[in-house]
């Protein structure tokens, strides 16, 4: 454990020290060095373990635009349909690090969410917009519960639309999904964990090699949703620190919210002795001018700042937003003041065109590559600006002391006289356990479905500014 923390610490005075040199104007590209750690409960093999997975980006670090986890494909794992929907199978609790209307990134927020599962019926789908102009409650019709109203959240009991909208690939049916809701200054904010088959095409961005095992992705709000139009809002940064602590029941535990008992239905099952590797891929935002701060943080992409964007008055001493390297008045004695500097609506900090007008009029702050800097100050609109920093953390989790691995039995997973493990047919066995045998399991050319233990406060796709541009209450 002490070692643990000689390490974190190694990572944030690594970065603080990256910051420094930064400041002084070298280029470098940004520091992304995004921390995994999985522990089970109870290392038994076959039978129904607690999973706890943290996941934590330190101080310094660009921000994710992406992560993928991966569970072994020797897990085993209910199937979605096999848990009463709105049953708790698990719970998040991150710490967040936001700049709120303009300032720099000081501003601590601890955030918790109990995951429900939730339907995976891509045929019956809620909107994220609010669809019902008639009522007077401006609610979104994810963060309702009118249909049906039974104490969950539509986007609980039925499938957001949006979803099909943030993947690089048509038609993905998850095999389970579970969502999480929780009110961030006044806004209802959607956390949802889905899981697919191994090999599942997520992002062109991202590996999809088939023994990585089952990719569980992280959506946030509906971030990444090419449809979705942005609003000016009072969360204008996404920075790291970001943590997140992640707990996956062995079973479900009962919703208080709802009349019915969904408690003690199995959630996953831990597979044979073996040695099993868990791995995360993560893709740390863009850094084009490799002053170590991410488009969505840098309001001067293109020029090494003077200053660090997360301090006060560094390098923006009539406090704009805008940092030296390209504000047009940086002078607080002679210069103009102006946290909008084009008028647009959107805030210095927010604004991915902070002095060309793209606002809700115009635009409205589009950017079809998607690197954080809007259309109309993008070198080239087209091609993402910055490179894509790609790291892949591992965890090696030991059970039953080891052995040649495979995945739990038919007996094991059995319940209630049914037996509730997803199951396919005609897909070999893959070898992501990491145990570099051909998992001897040959006989059950079966596959268990595993959930999406592996999570963290983030994102597909577009990048975290997505949800800064929430509404505020
Ligand atoms: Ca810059
Ligand atoms: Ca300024
Ligand atoms: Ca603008
Ligand atoms: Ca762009």
């Amino acid at each position: 454990m002490i070692r643990k923390l000689v390490l974190q610490w190694g990572a944030v005075i690594g970065a603080l020290a990256l910051v420094l040199i930064a400041g002084k104007g070298d280029v470098q590209a940004g520091t992304f060095t995004p921390e995994l750690d999985i522990n089970i409960a109870d290392d038994t093999p076959e039978t129904s373990s607690e999973i706890t997975v943290d996941f934590n980006l330190p101080k310094g670090n660009v921000q994710f635009s992406a992560v993928v986890a991966f569970i072994p494909s020797d897990w085993g794992i209910v199937k979605g349909e096999a848990i009463p929907i709105g049953a708790i199978v698990g719970k998040l609790q991150s710490v967040a690090t936001l700049g709120l209307v303009g300032s720099a990134c000081n501003q601590e927020l601890p955030v918790d969410f109990d995951m429900m599962n939730a339907s995976i019926d891509r045929g019956d789908t809620v909107s994220f917009n609010d669809t019902d102009k008639s009522d007077t409650d401006n609610t979104r019709d994810y963060a309702k519960d009118i249909n049906p109203e039974n104490g969950l959240y539509d986007s609980v009991d039925k499938y957001p639309d949006f979803i099909d909208r943030v993947f690089d690939t048509d038609n993905l049916q998850p095999i389970r999904r579970s969502a999480g809701m929780a009110i961030v200054a006044g806004i209802p904010v959607l956390l949802q964990f889905l899981v697919f088959e191994p090999g599942t095409h997520i992002s062109d961005n991202l590996p999809d090699d088939e023994s990585l095992g089952y990719p569980s992705v992280t959506l946030l709000q509906n971030a990444g949703d090419r449809d979705a139009e942005p609003e000016p809002g009072a969360i204008t940064d996404f920075c790291s620190p970001l943590t997140s602590h992640n707990v996956s029941f062995a079973v479900s535990e009962d919703n208080p919210d709802t009349d019915a008992d969904e408690s003690g239905y199995p959630v996953q099952f831990s597979p044979q002795p073996g040695t099993y590797t868990f791995t995360a891929v993560a893709a740390g935002q863009r850094d084009p001018d490799g002053d170590g701060y991410e488009n969505s943080l840098d309001t001067c992409p293109y020029d090494v700042n003077v200053g660090d964007p997360t301090i006060t008055y560094d390098g923006d001493l009539e406090l704009d937003g805008l940092d030296a390297a390209c504000d047009p008045n940086p002078d607080p004695e002679t210069g103009g003041t102006n946290s909008d500097e084009d008028g647009d609506g959107y805030l210095n900090r927010q604004d991915n065109c902070p002095l060309i007008s793209n606002g809700e009029d115009t635009t409205n702050q589009h950017d079809e590559d998607r690197d954080g800097i809007g259309d109309e100050c993008d070198k080239d609109a087209n091609v993402a600006d910055g490179e894509l920093l790609i790291e892949q953390p591992t965890k090696d989790i030991i059970i039953g002391g080891g052995g040649p691995g495979g995945p739990p039995s038919d007996e094991t997973c059995t319940f209630d006289g049914e037996m509730v493990c997803h199951r396919l047919g005609g897909v070999p066995q893959t070898n992501g356990d990491g145990n570099g045998d051909d998992d001897g399991g040959g006989s059950s050319a079966v596959i268990f479905i595993v959930i999406g233990v592996v999570a963290t406060l983030v994102i597909v796709g577009g990048g975290a500014f997505m949800m800064m541009r929430r509404k505020s209450a």
